[in-house]
């Protein structure tokens, strides 16, 4: 059993995670109605038998790929060990140590929707999809909101692979990408009915289409972890992590913006855009620097985390958008 270490530098987890929402009065009093503070908060109170071992994953025979060597880092590879124990993932609980909860994810069979403004609507099987993608590995730094980082090597494809397989239509502006939302008894989180489940992305094609949007359905050469979003995930490492949805279920196209899950749950603190930015401080934090996973090592944030070569046009002509939070 991992015990959550807390960090000197860190901020009390309350007031540092976008996770320890406020909930806004009306909110709060609707709930106070249902009673579902209560109920909500024991989310993990049952899950004693979450140590099982998962099921192995089918998809392990496609690992490792061939990594792309345009992608490097300017720092060492997070461990391992920290990256798949130390995640976000509120569907199996509002803290970071939910990577056992995860195991009971059911991740075969899993189907992706694909629709919207696209030619034709279909239904995709996962290995179907993988089979059809060309696989890749690469180096990214990862940013949280929270001022933790990572450096991990993704394995998976181009997102802009997938918008072409799925042909959207030329009326589409953006994509929506939704995670599973119904597990209840595999992600006790979802009963935590304050939040708009399901967790929700979402970015304009211009975003979805360069060359830096990754679909993530490896890690350390080998495939998801259940806790890391298996068996697909959305990278997009200049914006805040919690850009990159997890288990995705569903791609929609759509010409008006999508709403997001940390948006609709605090819209004071957590935008659409959220590309990072060291000197637009969080309202309740700075975002200077950011702290290494593994190593507690402290190091100053960049601009787009480090990748405005890459993505600073996307943005040219929207300075009056909040990009920054
Ligand atoms: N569905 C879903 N996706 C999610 C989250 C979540 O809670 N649910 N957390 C986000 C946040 S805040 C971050 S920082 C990253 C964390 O990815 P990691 O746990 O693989 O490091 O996942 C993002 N994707
Ligand atoms: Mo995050």
């Amino acid at each position: 059993m991992l015990l959550k270490r807390r960090r000197g530098w860190e901020l009390p987890e309350r007031e540092a995670t976008p996770e320890s929402v406020y909930l806004d009065r009306r909110r709060l009093l609707r709930l106070a109605g249902l009673g579902a503070i209560a109920a909500g908060t024991l989310s993990l109170a049952g899950c004693g038998d979450a140590g099982a071992e998962a099921p192995a994953d089918p998809s392990a025979g496609l690992y490792p790929v061939p990594r792309n060597p345009a992608f490097t880092l300017d720092r060492p590879l997070s461990p391992e060990g920290e990256v798949t124990t130390y995640t976000n993932f509120y569907e199996f609980g509002s803290h970071k140590t939910i990577w056992r909860q995860a195991q009971e994810l059911p991740i075969r069979p899993w189907t992706v929707t694909i629709d919207g403004l696209v030619e034709k609507p279909m239904q995709v099987d996962i290995d179907t999809l993988l089979a059809a993608m060309p696989l890749e590995e690469r180096l990214y730094r990862h940013r949280c909101v929270e001022a933790w980082a990572m450096a991990v090597p993704w394995s998976g494809f181009p997102l802009r692979s997938l918008v072409e397989y799925a042909r959207p239509l030329g009326s589409a502006r953006h994509v929506e990408l939704t995670t599973f939302g119904a597990d209840v008894h595999a992600a006790p989180g979802l009963r935590q009915r304050w939040y708009p489940w399901p967790y929700r992305e979402g970015l304009t094609l211009a975003e979805a289409t360069n060359d830096l949007a990754f679909i993530a359905t490896g890690l350390y050469g080998k495939p998801l972890p259940r806790q890391n979003g298996a068996p697909l995930r959305l990278v997009v490492p200049w914006k805040y992590g919690f850009k990159s949805a997890k288990s995705i279920v569903r791609i929609r196209f759509t010409e008006e913006r999508p709403g997001t899950f940390w948006n609709r749950v605090n819209a004071q603190e957590y935008g659409f855009w959220a590309n990072v930015n060291p000197e637009v401080p969080h309202p309740r934090w700075s975002q200077a620097k950011e702290r290494m996973l593994g190593t507690d090592e402290m190091r100053p944030t960049l601009i787009y985390n480090g990748y405005g070569n890459e993505v600073a046009q996307i943005y040219s002509g929207l300075q009056g958008e909040a990009l920054f939070m």
